[in-house]
């Protein structure tokens, strides 16, 4: 059993330790600002997070980089990951810098007419006075488009068996039902015969007259099947060469 004074002692004791610990809290959050503020740093940023490019053209993109706490001196640029066929070009590759400024740099991209490559992130790597950073971009390869109309039933299967590609390119078709069943077009990338989520698959149609509109991109090379998703002996051959 506490006597009334150990009790009130016991309680100052603990509001000067939680003073003690508020002291060293506020000391410990003003070094790390502290820290923080004054670390030297270096930033690379594009005017653009993503590129769809058009095989055999070329875009230009802008390239910030700003230092903080950092000597002056020369930052060197640099791009790793680019895809097929895909080449970039800086306006200034050896931008010089200085202390607490920054520059900016035309990065050109240009997509070969025999580039493809659908999901390429590209690294742009900046590095000065010992700091290196990196910004990403997102490139995307997009060919010709070609459009098929395409008709199906269940008897005769459907009136185009063969659809001749190359990777990158678009793909638009105008799907109509010549016996007024309901058909939908699947490209089977994988071999199962199944539809799966990542490939494409149109919707539903019926209509002999009034065709329905599937566009994709062909991401892949090879040689592949495509089908009736309700019809499996509606087949085709999809193939898809290096542009
Ligand atoms: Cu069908």
């Amino acid at each position: 059993m506490m006597t009334g004074s150990a009790a009130r002692s016991m309680k100052g004791r603990k509001k000067l330790f939680a003073i003690i610990v508020g002291v060293l809290l506020i000391v410990g959050i003003g070094t790390s600002v502290f820290i923080f503020a004054s670390r030297p740093d270096l930033t690379v940023s594009l005017n653009k997070s993503s590129l769809l490019i058009q095989r055999g053209t070329l875009q230009t993109l802008q390239i910030s980089i700003a230092t903080k706490n950092l000597a002056s001196g020369q930052v060197s640029l640099s791009t790793s990951g680019l895809p097929t066929n895909v080449t970039a070009s800086f306006s200034n590759p050896d931008p010089q810098i200085q202390a607490g400024g920054s520059t900016e740099s035309n990065l050109t991209i240009t997509a070969g007419v025999h580039a493809y490559g659908q999901n390429s992130t590209v690294t742009i790597t900046a590095s000065s006075n010992g700091l290196t950073r990196q910004a990403a971009l997102l490139i995307a390869v997009v060919g010709n488009t070609n459009n098929y109309d395409i008709g199906g039933s269940y008897a005769g299967g459907w009136n185009i068996t063969t659809i001749n590609t190359v990777e990158g390119d678009v793909i638009v078709l105008h799907l109509t039902s010549s016996d007024s069943l309901t058909h939908a077009f699947f490209v089977d990338y994988n071999g199962n015969a199944v539809s799966d989520p990542n490939e494409p698959l149109s919707p539903n149609f019926t209509s002999p007259t009034i065709p329905i509109t599937l566009r994709f991109i062909i991401t892949q090379v090879g040689t592949f099947s495509y089908y009736c998703k309700y019809h499996p002996t509606m087949t085709g051959t999809l193939h898809s060469a290096t542009p």
